[in-house]
């Protein structure tokens, strides 16, 4: 099968980490289109990246769709676009951030979050909500690393990561660590090591629950809301997005 892994930001040496990692989950005869956004923010941390980030999503699930993609992924832990991405696309859509709450809560009856930025975790928390994981997720924390600065050796990121999980597992009595970035993926591994505990990137997860779905035959629902985007012609420089 096809997975289309979509990077929502417009750095390609993340987009080649999330491939990567995507690549190192699936199935040998899975095969992994990573792809970026031709428009957008170079990392999506707040509100006004993600606006521009959704689009951009929509973009990439456009292309995929003509390119018979089987699965869609959205590799950014705001989950950018997922239900615009969702109208367009016939196989199924998984955002990163569903994607670890579910597999957090198969593995631990509460869990916590450690991502990038303060400032993003309020997104998270209002996927939180949305997603209705109020119940199992017990604690967001920033670490105030900047999303391209965590391949940089100068970061620091795999000690302030570990640091800042322990704190969370102590603090907020959780049993999983979910990890709230896709440039946090290739630390998984090291870090369930050092901590113990379930430590689940949401590449990986959503690549694997992408791969069931698919394998169960089960596509995204196209009665109700996720039904295609109604035709219309969009004005300006959205006419290339319009649906037909
Ligand atoms: C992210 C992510 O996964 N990719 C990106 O550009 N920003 N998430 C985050 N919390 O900073």
């Amino acid at each position: 099968m096809r997975i289309r892994v979509i990077n929502p930001n417009t750095t390609a040496a993340m987009t080649a980490s999330i491939g990567a990692a995507a690549r190192a989950a699936a199935s040998g005869d899975t095969l992994i289109e990573a792809v970026q956004p031709s428009f957008g923010p170079p990392s999506i941390e707040g509100h006004h990246d993600e606006v521009w980030a959704a689009a951009g999503v929509a973009e990439q699930v456009r292309l995929g769709e003509a390119g018979g993609a089987d699965a869609h992924v959205i590799a950014c832990f705001g989950d950018p676009g997922l239900h615009a991405a969702r109208e367009l696309a016939r196989g199924p859509v998984i955002g990163i951030a569903e994607a670890a709450f579910h597999l957090a809560s198969l593995v631990a009856t509460g869990f916590s979050v450690v991502t990038t930025l303060t400032r993003t975790c309020v997104i998270a928390e209002h996927l939180v909500l949305q997603y209705g994981f109020e119940r199992r997720c017990r604690g967001i924390h920033g670490t105030d690393i900047p999303v391209l600065e965590l391949d940089d050796p100068r970061s620091g990121a795999f000690e302030r990561i570990l640091d800042s999980a322990e704190r969370a597992l102590a603090q907020d009595r959780s049993g999983a660590i979910v990890l709230g970035c896709a440039g946090m993926a290739d630390l998984c591994a090291s870090l369930q090591q050092r901590l113990g505990v379930p430590v689940i990137d949401g590449v990986a997860a959503a690549v694997k629950l992408a791969e069931s779905l698919v394998s169960l035959g089960l596509a995204t629902s196209k009665r109700g809301d996720y039904a295609a985007p109604l035709p219309k012609t969009y004005a300006g420089w959205a006419q290339a997005m319009s649906p037909r």
